[in-house]
């Protein structure tokens, strides 16, 4: 007996009592075997009360991001098809990783409700506190040049922040190359890590890490003032599951039509979200620093600058700071 047909049995008489009976005939299984399921569904978070009277009465299902249920009414055609879930994990990205090399296709979803070990880019941590936020990543094997990956990077970034609009009605800025924001503070990472042979690219590893229900003393110390929770901003908390569910829906439909037509029509969404250009930034790249003004995205997703002495210089990869306005 699949879990799905007992939960969707539940559901549809969520409110009102139903007896082991009734459900025990609907599936054509013994009473003591929907005893176990119902206790099964308990211990994974369901609400279910039961009465020896009356039976079981459905109350509600966990905001945890379970496979079969963000499967439920997922509109998409790949992405989030083979899903993994892990209550703990040290860092999605890591557990993605493996399953690409045992040869998990496209689409392949890994969230995790903690990361012990989450990664940013260059090293750094990434905080990723349980039921807190949505901490996933996604298998990739585009038809592409290792050089083109930065651009899969800022269209990831496209699709999370119209996802983000398209469910909460507020948008969310992108800083150079794709961080989101809200109100200058930090709301999500992107990290994008690849395999690649020579010219060809095995598979590429797209990591999304979105603060979603944390309030300001959930953060550490250090991050209270640079980083901000889609609570924080909405003034309510969020659930997760149709959150989870639109980003995966924004994310397939942007890298179809990236794979398909290239980063022009993506560039543009960028363009209208981005809150870096006409900025005054300081950027690091490797050991270099230099300050300058933010003027363009180029055609292939590099950042133009106007340097302080009036030249211009093209910024493919690294660190944008925007500069306080005096
Ligand atoms: C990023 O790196 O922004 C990429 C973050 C990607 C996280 C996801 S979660 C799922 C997947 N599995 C992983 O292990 N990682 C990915 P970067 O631009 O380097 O930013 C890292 C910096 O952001 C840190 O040095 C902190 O200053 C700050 N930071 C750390 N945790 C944060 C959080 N939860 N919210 C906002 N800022 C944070």
């Amino acid at each position: 007996m699949g879990r799905e047909k007992i939960l969707a049995i539940l559901e549809e008489n969520q409110g009102r009592y139903i007896s082991g009976e009734e459900i025990s005939a609907c599936l054509g299984v013994s009473r003591s075997a929907v005893w176990k399921k119902i206790k099964n569904l308990r211990e994974l978070g369901y609400k279910i009360t039961g009465s020896p009277r009356a039976g079981y009465l459905f109350e509600g299902a966990p905001d945890l991001l379970y496979p079969w249920e963000i499967q439920k009414g997922l509109r998409t055609r790949l992405f989030g098809k083979e899903f993994f879930h892990f209550r703990q994990v040290g860092s999605t990205n890591l557990a993605a990783q493996d399953l690409a090399r045992k040869g998990y296709p496209e689409g392949t979803v890994v969230v995790a409700e903690e990361q012990t070990a989450g990664r940013g880019r260059w090293k750094r941590a990434w905080f990723s506190p349980p039921e807190l936020g949505i901490w996933f990543s996604l298998i990739l094997r585009p038809p592409l040049v290792p050089l083109k990956v930065p651009q899969i990077t800022l269209v990831a970034g496209v699709a999370c922040a119209r996802a983000l609009h398209a469910e909460l009605g507020f948008k969310p800025g992108i800083k150079w190359p794709n961080d989101l924001v809200c109100d200058g503070k930090k709301v999500c990472g992107i990290l994008a890590e690849l395999e690649a042979a020579a010219e060809q690219l095995n598979y590429l590893i797209l990591g999304i890490g979105i603060n979603v229900n944390q309030v300001k003393d959930d953060f550490p110390l250090e991050l209270r003032e640079a980083a901000v929770s889609l609570r924080m901003v909405a003034g309510r908390r969020l659930r997760r599951l149709p959150l989870l569910r639109r980003l995966l829906e924004f994310l397939e439909e942007e890298y179809e039509l990236f794979c398909s037509t290239g980063f022009a029509g993506a560039r543009e969404k960028w363009l209208e979200y981005q809150v870096t250009l006409g900025k005054r930034v300081r950027v690091q790249e490797g050991k270099e620093e230099f300050y300058g003004e933010a003027l363009d995205l180029d055609f292939d997703g590099s950042l133009l600058l106007r340097l302080a002495g009036g030249e211009t210089r093209r910024c493919a990869s690294g660190e944008v700071m925007l500069c306080r306005e005096t």
